[in-house]
Protein backbone atom coordinates (compact mmCIF):
# COMPACT_ATOMS: atom_id res chain seq x y z
CA UNK A 1 0.00 0.00 0.00
CA UNK A 2 1.39 3.24 -0.72
CA UNK A 3 0.96 5.07 2.73
CA UNK A 4 3.17 5.24 5.82
CA UNK A 5 3.48 6.88 9.20
CA UNK A 6 5.94 10.03 8.71
CA UNK A 7 7.03 10.96 12.20
CA UNK A 8 7.74 15.29 12.01
CA UNK A 9 11.08 16.23 13.13
CA UNK A 10 10.24 17.90 17.20
CA UNK A 11 12.47 19.94 19.20
CA UNK A 12 10.79 19.97 22.35
CA UNK A 13 12.42 22.28 25.33
CA UNK A 14 10.76 23.78 28.35
CA UNK A 15 8.87 26.22 26.55
CA UNK A 16 7.39 23.42 24.91
CA UNK A 17 7.21 21.57 21.15
CA UNK A 18 8.27 22.84 17.62
CA UNK A 19 8.08 20.37 14.79
CA UNK A 20 8.87 20.80 11.46
CA UNK A 21 7.96 18.82 8.06
CA UNK A 22 10.17 19.76 5.10
CA UNK A 23 10.33 19.39 1.35
CA UNK A 24 12.39 16.35 0.75
CA UNK A 25 12.86 15.10 4.30
CA UNK A 26 9.27 14.64 6.04
CA UNK A 27 7.56 16.48 3.15
CA UNK A 28 7.54 13.99 0.02
CA UNK A 29 6.01 16.23 -2.09
CA UNK A 30 5.14 20.47 -2.75
CA UNK A 31 2.51 21.26 -1.18
CA UNK A 32 -0.27 23.32 -3.04
CA UNK A 33 -3.34 22.86 -0.68
CA UNK A 34 -4.08 22.74 2.78
CA UNK A 35 -6.96 22.28 4.31
CA UNK A 36 -8.54 20.81 8.02
CA UNK A 37 -11.27 19.13 9.33
CA UNK A 38 -12.63 20.18 12.38
CA UNK A 39 -15.98 20.69 15.04
CA UNK A 40 -16.90 16.97 14.31
CA UNK A 41 -20.06 16.32 16.14
CA UNK A 42 -19.78 12.71 17.05
CA UNK A 43 -17.64 9.55 17.57
CA UNK A 44 -20.52 7.67 15.09
CA UNK A 45 -19.07 10.05 11.95
CA UNK A 46 -17.89 8.62 9.13
CA UNK A 47 -16.19 10.45 6.46
CA UNK A 48 -14.67 10.37 3.05
CA UNK A 49 -15.97 7.38 1.41
CA UNK A 50 -13.56 8.05 -1.94
CA UNK A 51 -10.11 7.30 -3.30
CA UNK A 52 -8.18 9.89 -5.58
CA UNK A 53 -6.70 9.59 -8.98
CA UNK A 54 -4.17 11.32 -9.09
CA UNK A 55 -3.82 13.56 -5.31
CA UNK A 56 -0.99 12.59 -2.49
CA UNK A 57 -1.33 14.10 0.98
CA UNK A 58 -0.30 14.35 4.33
CA UNK A 59 -2.74 14.52 7.01
CA UNK A 60 -2.32 15.00 11.02
CA UNK A 61 -4.73 15.45 13.56
CA UNK A 62 -2.72 19.06 15.22
CA UNK A 63 -5.04 18.27 17.96
CA UNK A 64 -7.39 15.46 19.28
CA UNK A 65 -7.32 12.43 17.31
CA UNK A 66 -9.48 10.18 14.32
CA UNK A 67 -8.49 7.23 12.98
CA UNK A 68 -7.84 6.74 9.12
CA UNK A 69 -9.35 3.11 7.69
CA UNK A 70 -7.09 3.14 4.25
CA UNK A 71 -7.80 0.41 1.67
CA UNK A 72 -5.74 -0.19 -1.73
CA UNK A 73 -8.29 -2.69 -2.87
CA UNK A 74 -6.19 -5.37 -1.80
CA UNK A 75 -5.73 -5.07 1.79
CA UNK A 76 -7.14 -2.64 4.32
CA UNK A 77 -5.19 -0.98 7.56
CA UNK A 78 -6.02 1.17 10.24
CA UNK A 79 -4.01 4.33 11.48
CA UNK A 80 -4.62 6.04 14.53
CA UNK A 81 -3.81 9.72 14.00
CA UNK A 82 -3.12 11.23 17.71
CA UNK A 83 -0.03 13.48 17.75
CA UNK A 84 0.57 16.65 16.12
CA UNK A 85 4.29 14.92 15.24
CA UNK A 86 2.47 12.07 13.37
CA UNK A 87 1.49 12.46 9.58
CA UNK A 88 0.06 9.98 7.55
CA UNK A 89 1.26 10.13 4.08
CA UNK A 90 -1.54 8.55 1.18
CA UNK A 91 -0.27 8.15 -2.28
CA UNK A 92 -3.07 8.42 -5.63
CA UNK A 93 -5.46 5.14 -5.61
CA UNK A 94 -6.36 4.34 -1.97
CA UNK A 95 -9.49 4.57 -0.40
CA UNK A 96 -9.92 6.41 2.78
CA UNK A 97 -12.64 6.40 5.43
CA UNK A 98 -12.35 8.70 8.76
CA UNK A 99 -13.82 7.66 11.69
CA UNK A 100 -13.46 7.92 15.97
CA UNK A 101 -12.75 11.67 15.74
CA UNK A 102 -12.28 12.93 19.33
CA UNK A 103 -14.36 16.10 20.27
CA UNK A 104 -11.14 18.45 19.93
CA UNK A 105 -9.83 16.68 16.63
CA UNK A 106 -8.78 19.12 14.29
CA UNK A 107 -7.59 16.79 11.20
CA UNK A 108 -4.90 18.67 9.38
CA UNK A 109 -4.23 17.78 5.07
CA UNK A 110 -1.53 19.15 3.06
CA UNK A 111 -2.06 18.14 -0.61
CA UNK A 112 -0.09 17.89 -3.50
CA UNK A 113 -2.46 19.24 -5.67
CA UNK A 114 -5.54 21.78 -5.92
CA UNK A 115 -9.31 20.73 -5.16
CA UNK A 116 -10.50 19.46 -8.41
CA UNK A 117 -13.84 17.32 -7.73
CA UNK A 118 -12.77 14.98 -11.56
CA UNK A 119 -10.00 13.17 -9.12
CA UNK A 120 -12.08 11.60 -6.81
CA UNK A 121 -13.69 8.01 -7.28
CA UNK A 122 -16.75 8.61 -5.00
CA UNK A 123 -18.36 4.73 -5.43
CA UNK A 124 -16.60 1.60 -4.22
CA UNK A 125 -17.29 -0.38 -6.76
CA UNK A 126 -16.04 1.93 -9.09
CA UNK A 127 -12.54 2.25 -7.14
CA UNK A 128 -12.44 -1.27 -7.22
CA UNK A 129 -12.47 -1.81 -11.09
CA UNK A 130 -10.49 1.01 -11.54
CA UNK A 131 -7.42 -1.23 -9.77
CA UNK A 132 -8.37 -3.75 -12.14
CA UNK A 133 -7.12 -1.39 -15.39
C1 LIG B 1 -9.72 13.62 1.64
C2 LIG B 1 -10.18 13.55 3.06
C3 LIG B 1 -9.07 13.20 4.01
C4 LIG B 1 -13.58 22.20 -1.29
O1 LIG B 1 -14.32 23.05 -1.82
N1 LIG B 1 -12.21 22.32 -1.39
C5 LIG B 1 -11.36 21.43 -0.86
O2 LIG B 1 -10.12 21.60 -0.98
C6 LIG B 1 -11.90 20.29 -0.16
C7 LIG B 1 -10.97 19.25 0.42
C8 LIG B 1 -13.27 20.17 -0.07
N2 LIG B 1 -14.08 21.12 -0.59
C9 LIG B 1 -15.55 21.01 -0.41
C10 LIG B 1 -16.21 19.87 -1.16
C11 LIG B 1 -17.38 19.51 -0.26
O3 LIG B 1 -18.48 20.32 -0.60
O4 LIG B 1 -15.79 20.72 0.98
C12 LIG B 1 -16.92 19.89 1.14
C13 LIG B 1 -16.58 18.68 2.01
O5 LIG B 1 -15.65 17.82 1.30
P1 LIG B 1 -15.71 16.23 1.40
O6 LIG B 1 -17.09 15.77 1.58
O7 LIG B 1 -14.93 15.68 0.23
O8 LIG B 1 -14.88 15.98 2.77
P2 LIG B 1 -14.32 14.60 3.35
O9 LIG B 1 -14.00 14.85 4.77
O10 LIG B 1 -15.20 13.47 3.03
O11 LIG B 1 -12.94 14.36 2.53
C14 LIG B 1 -11.86 15.28 2.66
C15 LIG B 1 -11.24 15.59 1.29
O12 LIG B 1 -12.26 16.03 0.38
C16 LIG B 1 -10.51 14.43 0.68
O13 LIG B 1 -9.71 14.87 -0.39
O14 LIG B 1 -8.82 12.89 1.24
O15 LIG B 1 -10.84 14.74 3.51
Amino acid sequence: MDAKIVMMRSFPDKRGTLSVGELGKEMPFPVKRIYYIYGVPSKDIRRGYHSHKALRQLCLCTSGSCTMMLDDGKERCDFVLDSPDKALYIGPGIWREMYDFSEDAVLMVLASEEYSEDDYIRDYDEFIESKRD
